[in-house]
């Protein structure tokens, strides 16, 4: 029999508990269809952090390195830690302790009603450039150094170019390589060296305030879309916009070099959005459509599309949050697309 599945629940800060709440139900639902799954429910965040003025001890990111599978991740971030610091130790430090270089972001078109449909995935690299986190700040000078390593570019780069040639959609990358000359100029020759590995890929570079403006006039052209830290960063929270708002923004971290046992973290693209925190308005499909991405990631594709396919069916009902001009709270939200689901 196969050995269960470990995966671990970080709920985080703000609506991060909220959503995660929501698809918890959908744990159970897998395991009912015969699927091993073991979960434990971690407190890191800044309730924590506050109790106890840990962010995320080493011996628990070593339990999680090594003796989990993935992590389904809620949203960190709170007012009463306005530095943000155990919000960057505790998010910053798995994708990059974890070395979970693809952030694949898919914006598809769940609730839009644009013509063709906003339909492009985004694959973010996701442990370097700008937000590697080293820099200072000096008097009259403040430096953020943006590192770019051979090895996880040509890994994102890689996974794009597989999956642009899967959908048999053009893949653009997007760069500033015209000032960003070393760290984006190494962007453009990985990029051009791989573009002879993948001969029926449509591939180019463009400039990225070039590429936002394009996206922003015709998006249809564009079928997956590679970028560096920050700009994938930008140009996805863009994309979500075409397709309802951050609040239905599904995202995957992982490992295609699978250094670890724990190889991806699921996360809605929103943070942990303390104004309406405990309001049950937060949107939770961001979070639904992560774990169909976490379940498709551990190979479990008909549950996968099935949650997919309840999100849709749900949304076509008439399902709204306040965020999508409805009513419904986010308990309600939840319920009505896990009703969705085959029994
Ligand atoms: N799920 C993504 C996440 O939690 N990102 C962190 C973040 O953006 N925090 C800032 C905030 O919550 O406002």
């Amino acid at each position: 029999m196969d050995k269960p599945v470990r995966i671990a629940l970080i709920p985080g800060d703000g609506v991060g508990g909220e959503v995660m709440a929501e698809v918890l139900p959908c744990l159970e639902w897998v395991k009912s269809r015969g699927r091993r799954l073991q979960s434990l429910t971690l407190p890191y965040g800044a309730d924590h952090c506050l109790a106890t003025g840990e962010t995320l001890p080493e011996a628990a990111f070593a339990e999680l390195r090594d003796g989990c599978d993935a992590i389904l991740f809620g949203a960190v971030g709170d007012p009463r830690l306005p530095g943000g610091q155990h919000a960057e130790a505790i998010l910053l430090g798995l994708r990059q302790g974890l070395d979970l270089t693809v952030n694949f972001r898919p914006c598809h078109a769940w609730v839009s009603s644009g013509q063709p449909p906003f339909d492009l995935e985004v694959f973010r690299e996701n442990t370097e450039g700008p937000y590697c986190l080293q820099g200072s700040t000096e008097p009259g000078r403040a430096v953020d150094l943006a590192i770019h390593t051979e090895s996880a570019v040509r890994r994102l780069l890689q996974t794009a170019f597989q999956r642009a040639e899967q959908l048999g959609r053009p893949l653009t990358l997007a760069h500033k390589a015209n000032v960003l000359k070393h760290g984006h100029g190494l962007w453009m020759r990985v990029f051009d060296s791989l573009k002879p590995l993948h001969p029926r890929v449509s591939a180019r570079g463009m400039h990225a305030d070039a590429l936002l403006c394009a996206l922003v006039q015709d998006p249809s052209p564009f079928g997956v879309i590679a970028a560096d830290n920050y700009l994938g960063d930008l140009i996805s929270d863009l994309c979500a916009a075409f397709i309802g708002g951050m609040g239905v923004a599904p995202s995957l971290s992982w490992a295609p070099h699978r250094p670890f046992r724990c190889s991806a973290l699921a996360e809605p693209v929103h943070g942990s959005a303390p104004d309406i925190a405990g309001k049950g308005l937060a949107n939770p499909v961001g979070m639904f459509l992560s774990t169909a991405l976490l379940f498709r990631h551990l190979g479990w594709e008909p549950e996968a599309g099935a949650l997919e396919a309840a999100v849709s069916e749900a949304l076509a009902l008439g399902a709204r949050t306040r965020d999508l001009g409805g009513t419904l709270s986010t308990q309600a939200m939840g319920t009505a697309i896990r009703d969705q689901l085959p029994l």
